[in-house]
């Protein structure tokens, strides 16, 4: 293959064509190709007699089925994907001499994979966790990848904890429980020992943890990299996504509800809205600080227990990720994708966090395990869409067939190809820091404070944030059976903020702290998901709706379609119901089918048909909607069950008699999300 490197036409689709392969209308055939003229029952000796060892079609069969799982990833097992594209907005030539970040026309191909941390690979995908947010770029110059979290810190400065980490969180190995939960006694016997931890705990217990959507969360490359340029100077980076459609979450009893319902939420989500041509979308950005600035901050930039805020070091927005179609088939895609934090290009660079330097050693040795060998980057998800030439040679399931004698550097027969490039001609080198020190097994000192950012996050919180994470605190160790273990944490957490101890201290029956609390005062309003934006488009309204419903309803579900919004039908059986004025919908969901829990609002307008069990299924499902803070529209006979409930002025409930102000308000209401003030009704 020619070593040409304009792969700016060939995409990572055309590239996957040549593997695809469609068996529909084929005849059956063996994996030697050979046709099969039985597939049902096996070869024996006579009808009633045994099955014979030369049925090489059972065997080979049988085999396959035996050998047809990997191990799962040890953590991220549960994890869902998509294609899609990145484009630069201008050319980010001052910081970096990547390729794809020079030229705003260029489209570079790009492979995420969104996944909880903890479950098991079938685990709910709603639970209380960290959510990983890993992206391929399939450049001109090589895979890039940015690998990456929801949230922009983490439990530990030094990876060598990483497997204790891991081990606390996992279900206990005794009785392997809890499933894709940290309310466990090992989880808080960590924390409390290893207090690096409070800032991220304090992230995993808001409603970070709980995202709605997959397209509705921040992603975070965690660590501080560098960017290179041209001219080698290097710049100290933090890589952001931010969502176009906000940050958003579900709250805890919704999500735990979900949990059960539709285990599949968010990757359902993912994947209908890529089916619906409702492409999410991410806008990179990144924070920048020079080189010389490194010890300017009250926070050392290479602990990734700390966040630079946004307020001081601005989210400089560089350019857009389009994620626009599903894979063909999760097991060779999902499944088989390996990412690598190491697997870096040109212009983008390491920092000494420990963090990082130790990933850059565990995501190799995991994908030798996990794929079988070390011929993993030639399963097609995984192939850099740019030609690829070394002396490595041989192992399980080797694919390429490479020709001529020489595997060996340095050599006369090939001329000594294939060759290093040069810097010029995009050979990798990598910055060049100075390093100096003793060989020693320490912390720094500047890695020492755990609890002035787990402030700052507090700070930073909204009253129903706030709350929210007392909640979260009192459920979780609510469910630790040790009192020592509960009262360790909250004797940890009196270091953060004293108000917030107190309360969850009560809550669970531990001794309150009389005194501490961390002294700052700063906030980050950018920390809160409260002022995030706040769009319509793309949320699901379930509407509540029986025979003889009134024929204006037409008109709204037309204003909300028009805005993205997707109304979903809802009655008490499949089919056809009729309206007053002769019109018809198609109900698309039942009361057992679905559930309030799966819809973003609440469209209740019932019809003169509604049986008593409909009015009662619809009065559990709007109490439910109510209950999580969800925006409730109410027209026509929908009035009655509001009547019944005394609800009617409480936040986020919009009436009307389907006039063209109701639609518009009730399209506001659904931007808005939730209605917190409901907490104080
Ligand atoms: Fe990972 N991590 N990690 N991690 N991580 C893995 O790699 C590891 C960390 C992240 O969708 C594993 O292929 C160590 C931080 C994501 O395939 C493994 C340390 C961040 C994914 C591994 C960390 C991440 C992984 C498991 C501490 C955010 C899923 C299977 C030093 C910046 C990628 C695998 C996907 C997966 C090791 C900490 C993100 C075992 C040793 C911090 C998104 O190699």
């Amino acid at each position: 293959m020619k070593d040409n490197r304009n792969v700016n036409e060939s995409s990572k689709n055309e590239q996957l064509e040549q593997f695809r392969t469609d068996d529909r209308g084929e005849k059956l055939t063996t994996n030697q190709g050979v046709k099969v003229s039985e597939d049902e029952f096996s070869l024996k000796a006579g009808v009633r007699g045994p099955t014979l060892l030369e049925d090489f079609h059972f065997r080979e069969k049988m085999t396959h089925f035996d050998h047809e799982r990997i191990p799962e990833r040890v953590v991220h097992a549960r994890g869902f994907a998509a294609h899609g594209e990145f484009q630069v907005y201008e050319s980010m030539k001052k910081y970096t001499k990547a390729k794809f970040l020079q030229d705003p026309a260029v489209k570079t191909p790009v492979f995420v994979r969104f996944s909880t941390v903890v479950g098991f690979r079938g685990s709910a995908e709603t639970v209380r966790d960290v959510r990983g947010f890993a992206t391929k770029f399939y450049t001109e110059e090589g895979n890039y990848d940015l690998v990456g979290n929801n949230m922009p810190v983490f439990f530990i400065q030094d990876a060598i904890k990483f497997p204790d980490l891991v081990h606390a969180i996992k279900p206990e190995p005794h009785n392997e429980m809890p499933q894709a939960s940290a309310a466990h006694d090992t989880f808080w016997d960590f924390v409390a020992n290893n207090q690096e931890s409070a800032h991220m705990i304090m992230w995993a217990l808001s409603d970070r943890a709980l995202p709605r959507s997959f397209r509705m969360m921040e992603g975070f490359g965690v660590h501080t990299f560098r960017l290179v340029n041209e001219e080698g100077i290097s710049h100290f980076v933090k890589f952001h996504w931010k969502p176009v459609l906000g940050v958003h979450s579900l709250v805890w009893d919704e999500a735990q509800k979900i949990a059960g319902k539709d285990p599949d939420f968010n990757r359902r989500d993912l994947w209908e809205s890529i089916e619906q041509g409702n492409y999410p979308e991410f806008e990179l950005g990144i924070q920048v600080i020079k080189e010389e600035d490194e010890f300017s901050f009250d926070f050392d930039i290479l602990d990734p227990t700390k966040l630079w805020p946004e307020e001081d070091i601005p989210v400089q927005i560089i350019g857009k990720m389009t994620l626009n179609r599903n894979v063909d088939n999760v097991f060779a895609e999902t499944e088989q994708v390996a990412f690598h934090p190491g697997h870096v290009v040109p212009g983008i660079d390491f920092t000494n966090d420990p963090l990082l330097q130790g990933r850059l050693f565990s995501y190799t040795d995991t994908q030798l395990l996990r794929l079988g060998g070390p011929n993993f980057h030639e399963i097609p998800i995984n192939r850099p869409v740019c030609p690829f030439h070394n002396n490595q040679r041989d192992g399980f399931h080797r694919q390429t067939i490479n020709k001529g004698p020489v595997s060996y550097h340095n050599n006369s027969i090939a001329n000594n190809t294939p060759s290093p490039a040069s810097e010029e001609e995009g050979g990798y080198v990598h910055y060049q820091e100075k390093v100096e020190g003793r060989k020693v097994r320490a912390r720094s000192d500047s890695f020492k404070d755990h609890f002035s950012q787990a402030k700052l996050f507090w700070n930073s919180m909204s009253g129903p944030e706030k709350q929210h994470i007392i909640d979260a605190f009192s459920f979780e160790l609510g469910k630790v059976k040790s009192k020592s273990i509960q009262q360790q944490v909250v004797d940890m957490f009196a270091n953060v903020d004293l108000e917030m101890t107190r309360e969850f201290a009560k809550n669970i029956g531990a001794v309150p702290p009389e005194e501490g609390g961390s002294a700052v005062t700063k906030s980050s309003p950018a920390l809160s998901q409260e002022k995030t934006k706040k769009l319509p488009a793309t949320r699901k309204v379930g509407v509540i709706a029986a025979d003889g419903f009134n024929g204006e309803i037409m008109k709204v579900l037309e204003a909300l379609k028009a805005e993205g919004i997707m109304p979903v039908i809802i009655s008490s059986r499949l089919g056809k119901i009729k309206g007053s004025d002769g019109s018809e919908l198609e109900v698309q969901d039942t009361f057992l089918t679905t559930e309030s829990v799966l819809v973003d609002a609440i469209y209740a307008t019932g019809g003169s048909g509604g049986t008593k069990k409909f009015q009662q299924d619809a009065a559990y499902f709007i109490h439910e909607a109510f209950a999580h803070y969800k925006p409730i529209g109410v027209t026509h006979e929908g009035r009655n069950w509001l009547e019944n409930s005394g609800k009617n002025n409480a936040a986020g409930i919009v009436l009307g008699d389907g006039a063209e102000s109701f639609a518009e308000e009730f399209i506001q209401a659904i931007a808005q999300h939730r209605f917190w003030e409901r907490e104080l009704v």
